[in-house]
């Protein structure tokens, strides 16, 4: 087997590199197809030219960097966007990791590895849109036809870096396997002091953007009884939602409300309308199925008995997904290797690209820690000698593939 020997300085100085984009303060804007973004991809695919490999974009700008001839090769990244407040490793890191796994392979002349940095992972327009298209999982028009939470489409926000080729298709044939290397996102690792987790399955996740419309009117001459109070409405909604999710979840489940925008959002004024998301995560496709039921007919019952009018829109699903045993152990044999008694095997909470490549090749992940488990914020961490010991692990785990 052919050792992939990594450059941690020039790891960490790609890293470092990638973090100026969209910086703000010790995290980072950058999300998908903003000017920051699209400036990141264009470095990105300039690194990547360097490195030895072909740059090639996909039309939703899924950037792709590919070893020199035909034979598949193996598929190591994640995402280049962000959050709206993002932190600077969250996907990055698995970009990097994979072009310094890719070009050391390339010098070491070990086995064909292609990079990918995915696009809108973080969802402006839907759920790991760009990586959703790339596995055929949704349509490229029903893709273009996806608003973000200002109405904007992504057709319209789609715009490649200068200088790349013509947008074509990337064919997900043209890979073995999947690899993906990602900050935890959670306090696991970090509480336990340990440096690598070896992912065995990827939760699923479940979203929806909902609309309730009452009265707008004033709010000192209308009396409590003749409201028809959005927040009021949204506020009850999510009270009843937790006491009926409260008989079915484990402590594993999560849901969140995280988008909320109330109009006209003014003191004196009856909030007369309120749109916000909900999104509900879980191992297990049953339970996401009885979520899916108690928040739709919640939301029903709560319009009904307030007199709201209640819209529904944005319906997004991707099931839980395993990791293939069989790169799992390569992963736990590398671990061991590497970072001997320092690692375990955990799931994923956090969703990944490696999901959506799970409908089309074998993958798996690992994880490294994130400091006091935080992340999508500008707080976000982790120790720069994990990073590298990180990428030593995925390396001898893609050498041995
Ligand atoms: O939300 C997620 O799990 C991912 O970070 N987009
Ligand atoms: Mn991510
Ligand atoms: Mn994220």
């Amino acid at each position: 087997m052919t050792r992939i020997a990594i450059d941690p300085e020039r790891l960490l100085a790609d890293l470092d590199k990638l973090r100026t984009f969209g910086q703000c303060g010790t995290g980072v804007v950058r999300p998908a197809y903003a000017e920051a973004e699209l400036a990141a991809r264009g470095w990105l695919a300039e690194r990547m030219r360097e490195a030895g490999l072909e740059v090639a974009v996909d039309p939703v700008g899924n950037l792709f960097g590919l070893p020199p001839g035909d034979e598949a090769s193996i598929l190591i990244g994640s995402h280049s966007d962000s959050q709206p407040e993002g932190g600077w490793l969250d996907g990055a890191y698995g970009v990097i990791a994979g072009l310094e796994v890719a070009r050391a392979s390339l010098e070491s002349g070990g086995p064909r590895i292609a990079v990918v940095s995915f696009q809108d992972e973080e969802g402006r327009f839907t759920t790991l849109t760009g990586s959703s298209v790339w596995a055929g999982q949704l349509a490229l028009a029903e893709a273009q036809a996806l608003t973000d939470d200002e109405g904007i489409t992504l057709e319209k926000a789609c715009r490649q870096p200068d200088g790349l080729p013509a947008p074509a298709e990337v064919a997900p044939e043209r890979f073995s396997s999947f690899l993906e290397i990602h900050i935890e996102q959670g306090p696991v690792l970090d509480t336990a002091g340990e440096r690598i987790g070896v992912v065995e399955n990827i939760v699923g996740i479940r979203s929806e953007r909902l609309r309730f419309t009452g009265e707008q009117n004033h709010a000192g001459t209308t009396p409590m009884h003749l409201r028809r109070d959005a927040v009021q409405g949204l506020v009850r909604y999510i009270a009843e939602l937790n006491a009926r999710f409260a008989d079915i979840v484990t402590p594993a489940t999560v849901w969140t409300v995280g988008h909320v925008a109330v109009h006209p959002n003014a003191s004196s004024i009856v909030p007369g309308q309120v749109d916000f998301t909900v999104q509900w995560r879980d191992a297990e496709t049953a339970r996401l199925d009885r979520m899916t039921e108690i928040v739709r007919d919640t939301a029903s019952e709560i319009a009904a008995s307030m007199g709201l009018d209640l819209e529904r829109s944005g319906y997004a699903t991707i099931a839980p997904t395993h990791c293939d045993p069989i790169l799992v152990e390569r992963m736990a044999e590398a671990a061991e290797a590497v970072a001997p008694g320092t690692w375990r095997r955990m799931p994923s909470g956090a969703l990944h690209d490696a999901a959506n490549a799970s409908y089309r090749m074998p993958m798996a992940m690992l994880f490294v820690p994130s400091k006091r488990g935080i992340s999508h914020s500008f707080e976000e961490d982790t120790d720069r000698g994990d990073l590298v010991l990180g990428v030593e692990v995925l390396a001898r785990a893609a050498a041995g593939l």
